[in-house]
């Protein structure tokens, strides 16, 4: 079986957009492959967290892993910091990875700029994302589109490893969805939806009540033309509106066109709106079950013991080649 590996971060509740972009393929691809989920707080903390609300995001973004169909007896489900092979691994990554590297990655650009200042970490967040992956000898790393770029170091990462080291580290590839893998903001179609943007209208978060969710849904900017079309240069709003009715009802994006010939946006809207809510509302109930169990300890528990065994066997190697 081939393995997957993808991680989340605990940055805020998880989007539609990460819904869409990653969790609902994860649970597609758990039948066929050794996956491994991981809530990677190491993550979040090159922005600044509070403590309090970090813990709580973790145990919510793991529930929410579960509630939207994740098999713990399939999936491998942990949280980063309980393995520190993550850690040490990405220093080693980092002494192989170049400073001008790093200040190419978009992610970094567009997330310091502006700032004052930024942690060291948030430039060297690609080397602990490499780690991550190099770690479980990955072969696919479902991803959304945002992520492309990093997963083009994390393959330079490891070639250049092996190169140098002989042939120790499996180089990954990405798995990046057709439709669903750019999932835009609603008040902004031309930026990525979010979950650390200071506009909650701009993002539906997973656990958002049906009302605020149709609310927001119907203030989502649209354009001047009237026509339903999926063309997402020249009209971003009407067309992110239409992925996401795509991912959440199964019809394709030519159905959609032609079962909303000559109908306006305002029943478009409606329609992403009833869609998202019935997929969103029984994840809803089963989180709720899940978020304050012991079970939900039990599985991570689990799951850093089994990541603990593979990551330190590849860490040794590392180690072991680099001359530790
Ligand atoms: P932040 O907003 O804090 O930067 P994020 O939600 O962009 O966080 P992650 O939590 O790390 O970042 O993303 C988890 C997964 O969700 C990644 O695979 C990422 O590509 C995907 N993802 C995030 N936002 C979107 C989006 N708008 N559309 C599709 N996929 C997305
Ligand atoms: N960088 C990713 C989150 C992430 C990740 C990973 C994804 C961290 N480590 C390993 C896939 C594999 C993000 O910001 N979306």
């Amino acid at each position: 079986m081939k393995r997957v590996f993808s991680g989340v971060q605990p940055s805020g509740v998880l989007t539609l957009g990460n819904y869409l972009g990653a969790l609902k393929n994860f649970v597609r691809v758990q039948a066929e492959h050794d996956c491994l989920f991981c809530v990677v707080d190491l993550h979040a903390l090159t922005v600044p967290q509070d403590p309090l609300s970090l813990r709580g995001n973790v145990r919510r973004v793991a529930a929410l892993f579960l509630a939207s169909g994740i098999d713990p007896d399939r999936a491998t489900i942990f949280v980063q910091s309980r393995v520190s092979a993550h850690a040490e691994m990405a220093w080693l990554l980092q002494c192989l990875t170049w400073f001008g590297e790093l200040g190419r990655m978009t992610q970094f650009k567009e997330k310091s700029q502006g700032k004052e200042t930024f942690s060291v970490g948030l430039f060297t967040y690609p080397t602990l994302m490499a780690a991550d992956i190099l770690l479980y000898d990955t072969n696919y790393v479902p991803v959304g589109e945002d992520q492309k770029q990093h997963l083009e170091l994390t393959r330079d990462l490891a070639q250049r490893f092996n190169r140098r080291y002989g042939d120790l580290l499996v180089v990954p590839e990405p798995m990046i969805a057709r439709v669903g893998a750019r999932i835009m903001a609603l008040d902004n179609p031309r930026a990525k939806m979010s979950k650390s943007s200071d506009t909650p209208d701009s993002y539906i978060s997973m656990l958002d009540d049906p009302d605020t969710i149709a609310k927001k849904i119907r203030r989502a900017v649209t354009d001047s033309d009237n026509a339903i079309r999926y063309a997402p240069q020249e009209k971003p709003g009407v067309s992110n509106l239409m992925s996401i009715l795509s991912l959440c009802s199964g019809r394709s994006l030519e159905q959609l066109e032609e079962d909303f010939a000559g109908k306006g946006y305002g029943q478009l809207k409606q329609a992403v709106a009833e869609a998202v809510i019935a997929e969103l509302e029984p994840i809803q109930q089963r989180y709720r079950d899940i978020v304050n169990s012991n079970t939900l300890d039990e599985i991570l528990d689990r799951g850093a013991r089994r990541a603990q065994e593979l990551a330190a066997a590849t860490l040794y190697r590392v180690q072991q080649a680099m001359g530790l």
